[in-house]
């Protein structure tokens, strides 16, 4: 007999891949994945436009989020919002995953789509995409309606920015570890026109040692 104790390191296995757009130095697309007391905070978050400017304003929100981490999702974006009005302003996906049941939360403000992937599932279809409302953080907010759902151990969550082509859920190899799906997302859906960052999670499930 043993305990288990509930960690954010055992609940998911994770990687990220992103590229600057050509001719840039800098990636104004960037990630977060947070333990947090009941979890993880995940988040990709894409600052408008390229170079130092779109950096600043996504750095900014990153470290928002990072700061205030345990509080709801919503409360996290209206935080990015106050702290980003002086920036060019940010799209952005979070999400909390519980670390206790599996409850995947998430709440999308612009384009930085993620869907939800069952491994094994032939259709190569999303089981979920979160609902994405317009709007640019730090500039215009839409109405905040998180949505949840549980998440079955083994299942993938996939972030990706604009930068990466619609269709980037197709065939994937599952199998991988989280950081070569990320890689190949990247390498085959890249469209050169502007950064992109792909972040890929596996959940573990709650008891995984
Ligand atoms: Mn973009």
């Amino acid at each position: 007999m043993q305990s288990e104790t509930v960690s954010s390191k055992s609940l998911i296995d994770w990687g990220v891949a992103s590229r600057a757009l050509p001719g840039q130095t800098v990636c104004g697309d960037l990630h977060l994945v947070q333990p947090v007391p009941f979890g993880v905070l995940l988040a990709v978050v894409d600052g408008l436009g390229h170079g130092d400017e779109a950096t600043l304003a996504a750095n900014t929100a990153v470290a928002t989020l990072a700061e205030h981490s345990e509080e709801t999702l919503d409360a996290l974006v209206e935080r990015c919002h106050e702290t980003l009005t002086k920036t060019r302003g940010v799209v952005m996906t979070a999400a909390t995953l519980r670390a206790a049941d599996g409850q995947l939360t998430w709440l999308g403000v612009g384009n930085v789509e993620a869907a939800r992937i069952r491994p094994g599932d032939e259709t190569h279809a999303p089981a979920e995409r979160v609902l994405l409302r317009s709007g640019i953080v730090g500039y215009r907010l839409p109405e905040l309606h998180t949505s949840s759902q549980f998440v079955t151990p083994g299942d993938l969550l996939v972030f990706a920015t604009d930068g990466i082509n619609a269709g980037f859920t197709k065939n994937l190899p599952t199998s991988d570890t989280p950081q070569k799906i990320a890689d190949t997302i990247l390498e085959r859906h890249f469209k050169g026109t502007d950064d992109a960052l792909v972040l890929v999670v596996r959940y573990l499930g709650a008891s995984h040692e």
